[in-house]
């Protein structure tokens, strides 16, 4: 589903040249849904993705899939897991890359965080039925926050948009949020807890949607019961932030490290080269 756009402009003060920065650029919501994702941390796309554009992602991360799946599952767990993660998607498939610059979600962060953003990572997750219980306990992906805070603490934001491949129902596990919660700076959540919390807000969503979250944002998954689930997690940051510490290095090999032979400025800079000085 396309959403209003506007327009919107960035100037960075003391711009070095080799900045990529657009000065304007069309960010795909309204003034009013950015301001609401300011508040609560969270803004909910029903489906971005459609037809092919779906099934091309889909088909990506079946092969990966198949692919990675010994690797994953050589030792199942025994009664509780997330599932299966696989990392550095975007060096791996290049109907992945393609998400680098998705402007739906690519412009909506340099909207909340600035002109200068960068990839945080490109991750799936998948769940599925017949084996142990497969969900998540509350989390929040940005862990590296001082209490007390410091005067000059600089709080990190990053953006990640979960980006669900098959329908989010019951059957599958819909994912939860604690609207607001990306803006406590002075707690977390409790560790291994799986059940309802207070104010939690249950999200079900038609497949190809997408749910974007502050990094700090309380959210958990609940568990897949009778069919298999496929997500990607879409993360950007600030460029003087660093990506994802998950799963090692890109790997030499990647699709990226190709792209970074022969690319332009912005890519470059989405891909965590320059961007500061
Ligand atoms: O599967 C989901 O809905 C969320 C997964 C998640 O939070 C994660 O992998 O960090
Ligand atoms: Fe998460």
């Amino acid at each position: 589903m396309t959403s209003a756009r506007h327009k919107i402009s960035y100037e960075v003060l003391n711009r070095h040249e080799t900045l990529h920065t657009p000065t304007e650029f069309e960010v795909h919501a309204t003034p009013e849904e950015l301001q609401d994702f300011a508040t609560s941390g969270y803004l909910v796309r029903e489906r971005l993705f459609q037809g092919e554009a779906l099934t091309r992602l889909q088909d990506a991360l079946d092969s990966l899939e198949a692919a990675e799946w010994d690797r994953h599952r050589k030792n199942p767990p025994k009664d509780r897991s997330w599932g299966i993660i696989l990392r550095h998607l975007m060096d791996k498939d290049p109907g992945f890359l393609e998400l680098l610059k998705y402007q739906p979600v690519l412009s909506v962060c340099r909207a909340m965080m600035g002109p200068l953003v960068r990839l945080r990572g490109l991750t799936a997750r998948i769940s599925f039925p017949g084996a142990e219980v497969q969900e998540t306990n509350w989390h929040q992906h940005m862990r590296v926050i001082s209490k007390p805070l410091p005067p000059w603490f600089s709080q990190p934001h990053a953006i990640d948009a979960l980006i669900y491949l098959d329908d989010l129902n019951d059957d599958t596990g819909p994912v939860c949020v604690v609207p607001g919660s990306h803006a406590w700076l002075d707690r977390h959540p409790d560790h291994q807890v799986f059940e309802s919390i207070e104010d939690e807000k249950i999200l079900r969503v038609p497949a190809g949607s997408v749910v974007m979250i502050h990094g700090n944002l309380w959210h958990r998954a609940m568990p897949t019961l009778n069919k298999k689930r496929r997500m990607l997690i879409l993360g950007y940051t600030p460029t003087w932030l660093r990506k994802s510490p998950h799963g090692g290095p890109s790997p030499a090999d990647g699709l990226t490290q190709e792209l970074l032979q022969n690319c332009d400025e912005e890519s470059k800079e989405l891909l965590g080269i320059g961007g500061y000085s």
